[in-house]
């Protein structure tokens, strides 16, 4: 067995006046939890430091920048890291990157493998951007990702570290099965995957009802289509007047969900992942080599 004790550390809401040094505090108080269950890994959300910002419509590009790290690990930041390395924790979790690029300003909404050492070994930039560029008043809360990120261009990847191969994507890209089995074909074991879902969906209020059954839905199909184990973690509950979902879960590659929160909180839940289960699934039913047809597939790389 390989087996990585990994933490799913979910987070209550994060208000706009909470200060990053206050979140991080919040977050080494759930690390503390997770070394005293003995994890290998503690998984936290998407845009873990600050509230879930695109909600508002900001002109002023400095009032926008406000939410973005400039570097990482950054001194609000490096508390974490030297806890994390005090206990011999590896973790994840995702912000608002800020970086030039031949010249350029670059925005991303990033996410980052730190290994047990406290070194960085893996950076995903979030692909799937939802949401809208322009304001649209008519909204109760923007979802304006299109406008304040850059999509990233890095294809997705793993890292070798906790014994096994690891990915990361972030939230709206679990809604999309090119993302898991793109991972799992570049031999991903488990896929840690934040999230900020609202329960409204603006342009179609009617699946409203439907929020946490998707999150569930599309995690546990990708897990078990792809034989890996998925890391689902919410950023949950009243944030600034609007409702998040929770639910985050560990997901083992039967698509079973063998951990789950049951708050709208600060909340670990934990569960023993034995890498070497991803067998169980890719020897067996989703063979890629012997069953796979990627040769009939062609609709599928086609721009
Ligand atoms: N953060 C993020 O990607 N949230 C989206 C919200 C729905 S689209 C406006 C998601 O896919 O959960």
């Amino acid at each position: 067995a390989r087996t990585v004790v990994t933490g799913a550390a979910q987070l209550g809401p994060i208000a706009r006046s909470e200060s990053r040094e206050s979140v991080v505090a919040r977050m080494i108080a759930l690390l503390e939890k997770a070394a005293a269950h003995g994890c290998d890994l503690v998984v936290y959300p998407e845009l873990a430091l600050t509230t879930f910002f695109p909600r508002w419509f900001m002109e002023d590009q400095a009032e926008v920048d406000f939410f973005f790290e400039r570097s990482m690990p950054n001194d609000a930041v490096a508390p974490l890291f030297a806890k994390a390395k005090a206990l011999g924790i590896g973790f994840s979790f995702g912000y608002a990157e800020l970086t030039e690029e031949h010249g350029r300003v670059r925005h991303y909404n990033t996410s980052i493998i730190v290994n047990k050492s406290g070194e960085i070994v893996h950076r995903y930039r979030k692909i799937h951007l939802p949401g809208h560029k322009e304001n649209e008043p008519w909204r109760a809360f923007q979802h304006l990702e299109k406008r304040y990120f850059e999509p990233g261009i890095e294809p997705f990847s793993t890292a070798d570290v906790f014994d096994g191969k690891i990915g990361q994507a972030i939230c709206n890209d679990r809604r999309w099965p090119e993302t898991y089995r793109e991972l799992a074909l570049r031999g991903a074991e488990m896929a840690l995957i934040g999230y900020n879902t609202p329960v409204h969906y603006p342009l179609a209020p009617e699946h409203d009802h439907l929020q946490c059954f998707h999150n569930h839905l599309c995690m546990q199909a990708g897990a078990y289509q792809n034989g890996m184990w998925v890391v689902g973690v919410a950023k949950a509950g009243k944030e600034e007047d609007c409702d998040l979902i929770g639910q985050s879960c560990i997901i083992a590659p039967t698509g079973e969900i063998v951990a789950m929160a049951s708050t709208l909180g600060d909340e670990l839940v934990v569960h023993d992942c034995d890498l070497d289960r991803c067998t169980e699934i890719r020897a067996n039913i989703f063979n890629f080599r012997l069953h796979r047809r990627p040769e009939i597939y062609t609709a599928l790389t086609a721009v």
